[in-house]
């Protein structure tokens, strides 16, 4: 099949071609890998050795699961498919736990994931005449580069200003009159909370849109981003691992996120049995890389939870869907035996109008028992009032998320500013059971 570049027709190809396509590409893929000393050895022990031994897209099922510890013990070197001499960049965990993970790229890996970008963000409307200001970080970290070159290709005038130095964030949206940044939830509603203070109103910028993602955010988040800034926002799913940004992102329907899979296959697993969960059911996500020649991965179990939407979109986009990430398997939290994903928390806090724009999940061992504190920061007028008020809040999230978790936490209210600020990624929960 011939495949231009950035073709839009692939957006909207009949299954049954997808799926060919998909079978080409795989097995491309684990001809690729087989170049690998990784998987040579992993690929081999399973009975595969060559890209003869995948004839359906099923048999991809032969092949054993690839886990972020793998690539860690091949750091450097030994997941690089390509001579050193054809790779043009790497992006690696930032290695200040343990080994760090790298990807490397050739530069026509580049170019299909600057394709996957460009239609990403046109997918949500945005082109010619739109200026970007890209607030996530350059660096070893995907997402601000990541995004930088896709919205080049789609006309977009991109300002690179990176995270963090929110004065000046506000100033160039202000001057340059941007219409659509890239940034966490996280950062969007910092920057929310310091316009006043920075010395600008609202009704200096020209916001339009965001895409939002780096993180794990709740639908009531969105919603709160979306209504104190009246801009559309739209998640986007990525890992460095996979590239980065632009995995799977939202269309304008906002209806769950088109994973693109003429460059990535897509299985859901339960992370327990390593069973393929069923339709509808939620389960971890594993990947594999379909198009990137220098670090193929294949069926990388990712950690993160959805459920695959297979129903046809109204966009007309036949890749499917996958719901927002619940959480990853490895920040479930079990709090007295009970198991609780910090999203359950924060879809209950941003529900509230009160609450403002920061908060903190802290657990920590009182005797026996785990004890968990849920603090958030409320606006400034709360403070002011009555501290019978004050009270009747605190009570109110507390039975909120006791009726959510079987919980009752314990709940702190404080003063915006006081919870630390999260430029980048937010780390949202301090588990201090570790250290007892
Ligand atoms: O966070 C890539 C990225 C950059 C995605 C910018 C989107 C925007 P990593 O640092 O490798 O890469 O972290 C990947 O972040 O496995 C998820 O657990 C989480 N994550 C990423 N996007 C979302 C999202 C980038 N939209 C890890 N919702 C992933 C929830 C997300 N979690």
């Amino acid at each position: 099949m011939n495949i231009r570049y950035w073709n839009r027709e692939l957006e909207t190809i009949d299954r049954s071609s997808l799926e060919k396509y998909q079978l080409e590409n795989l097995k491309e893929t684990v001809s690729w890998a087989l170049k690998t000393p990784f998987y040579k050895k992993r690929l081999g022990e399973a009975g595969i050795s060559s890209s003869d031994d995948i004839k359906k897209l099923s048999d991809i099922k032969k092949i054993p699961f690839t886990t972020k510890d793998d690539l860690r013990s091949a750091y450097p070197y030994g997941l690089l498919a390509l001579p050193k001499e054809e790779v043009v960049r790497l992006h690696a965990s930032s290695g200040t736990t343990g080994t760090p993970t790298v990807i490397y790229h050739s530069q026509r890996d580049l170019d299909r994931w600057t394709e996957l970008v460009s239609r990403s963000v046109t997918m949500i409307g945005c082109g010619k005449g739109d200026v970007f200001q890209n607030m996530m970080t350059y660096g070893l970290f995907t997402g601000g580069i990541g995004l930088h070159y896709g919205a080049e290709k789609a006309g977009l005038l991109v300002i690179p200003v990176s995270s963090g130095n929110t004065k000046r964030q506000f100033k160039f949206m202000k001057d340059f009159q941007t219409t659509f940044v890239h940034a966490t939830p996280s950062y969007m509603l910092h920057l929310y909370s310091k316009i006043e203070e920075e010395g600008f109103k609202l009704s200096d910028f020209n916001l339009k849109k965001s895409m939002g993602g780096a993180e794990p955010h709740s639908e009531d988040m969105r919603k709160k981003i979306e209504s104190l800034f009246n801009i559309d926002m739209y998640n986007n799913y990525g890992l460095s691992e996979m590239n980065g940004p632009c995995v799977a992102t939202e269309c304008v329907y906002k209806d769950d996120m088109h994973i693109w899979e003429d460059s990535f296959y897509l299985e859901m697993i339960n992370p327990d049995t390593l069973e393929e969960s069923g339709e509808g059911e939620s389960g971890e996500l594993v990947i594999s890389t379909l198009r990137r020649q220098a670090t193929p991965l294949l069926r990388y179990r990712t950690r993160d939870l959805s459920v695959i939407n297979p129903q046809p979109c109204r966009c007309g986009r036949t890749h499917r869907r996958i719901s927002r990430i619940k959480g990853r398997t490895d920040d479930m939290l079990i709090i007295n035996g009970v198991n609780v994903f910090p999203s359950q928390i924060e879809e209950i806090i941003m529900k509230m109008p009160e609450i403002g724009t920061n908060y903190l999940i802290a657990i920590e061992k009182s005797g026996a028992l785990d004890k968990l504190t849920v603090k958030t920061e409320v606006g400034p007028d709360i403070f002011s009032d009555d501290a019978r008020d004050l009270n009747a809040l605190r009570h109110r999230i507390k039975d909120n998320i006791k009726a959510a978790i079987s919980i009752s936490p314990n709940v702190e209210l404080h003063e915006p500013g006081v919870l630390p600020v999260h430029e980048g990624k937010a780390k949202r929960v301090i588990d201090d059971r570790k250290n007892d």
